[in-house]
């Protein structure tokens, strides 16, 4: 598939997933979407590819929203089908088995920090706002917000933001646990791939067991989450890549993984 609202580049194990609509601060539309939709299938699909990083197009923006002019055309049931596209393309990219890191070079409104949100971990630029400005176009983020972002920041400090549909810039956004660093605008990109190469060296069955881990245990007792840890352990220590990590510690050696 050709794409032509992003761009979508693989080098030595990692993707990089640009929303690529500068004209429109990289707004979220249905063709977009659908191409996210496939690039997303194409990453999972790929045993390569061992993170992935979300960015946006230009200095200003990582994805300003859904595409307000696209909506403002909706009736309700073209909203409810745009909503569920939106929440099933954000869901494939939660599910994704790699890491992915949302490096947020400008503004993430609305359906942008929505998608940021969905990531493992988000970095940002000085210069990036994020906001769910939903309430002030009379409606309420549908791709996730109301879910994901309590969750990550508690409720009080969602309603605040959801309520009042303010803008937070970046500073705020790491104070408060939402972004994990923030950097110089020129340095965001450089940064992420150096934390994505130090992850893209561990084990990918490793990883994808502790990931898995932790998002299913987010959802259950403790008693249950603790259980599910047990299992991913068990199946990691099945793989060549435990065998390999454990005995390069012995030999006093750097592993070498091969994702099996
Ligand atoms: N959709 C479409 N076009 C956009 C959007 C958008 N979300 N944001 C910006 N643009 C366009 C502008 O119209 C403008 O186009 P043009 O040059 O042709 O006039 C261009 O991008 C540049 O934007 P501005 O001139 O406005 O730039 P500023 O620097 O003055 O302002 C802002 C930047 C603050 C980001 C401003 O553009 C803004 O407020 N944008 C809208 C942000 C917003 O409200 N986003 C939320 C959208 S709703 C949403 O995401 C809900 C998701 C779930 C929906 C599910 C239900 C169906």
């Amino acid at each position: 598939m050709a794409y032509e609202n992003i761009l979508f580049t693989v080098e030595d194990g990692i993707a990089t997933l640009t929303f690529n609509r500068p004209k429109a601060l990289n707004a979220l539309n249905g063709a977009l979407l659908d191409e996210l939709a496939q690039a997303l299938d194409d990453t999972a699909q790929n045993e390569d590819i061992r993170v992935l990083i979300l960015t946006g197009a230009g200095e200003k923006s990582f994805v300003a929203g859904a595409d307000i002019t696209e909506l403002a055309t909706f009736g309700p049931l073209q909203a409810k089908f745009f909503a569920q596209k939106g929440q099933a393309v954000i869901s494939k990219l939660q599910a994704l088995a790699i890491p992915v890191i949302a490096a947020v070079n400008g503004f993430a409104l609305g359906g942008g920090s929505e998608m940021a949100l969905a990531c493992d971990f988000i970095y940002a630029s000085e210069s990036a706002n994020f906001g769910l400005p939903e309430i002030g176009l009379g409606i309420i983020p549908g791709f996730g917000g109301t879910q994901r972002l309590p969750r990550l920041i508690g409720a009080n400090r969602a309603k605040e933001m959801i309520f009042t549909g303010k803008m937070i810039p970046a500073a705020e956004a790491l104070e408060i646990g939402m972004v994990n660093k923030v950097f110089a605008p020129q340095a965001l990109m450089e940064e992420t791939l150096k934390t994505a190469r130090t992850i893209a060296a561990k084990g990918k069955a490793s990883l994808r067991a502790a990931k898995q881990s932790i998002n299913r245990g987010l959802n259950v007792d403790l008693a249950t989450g603790l259980d599910i840890e047990a299992e991913a352990f068990a199946l990691c220590m099945a793989s060549e890549d435990a065998k390999e990590g454990t005995t390069a510690f012995l030999e006093k050696r750097k592993a070498v993984f091969k994702g099996r």
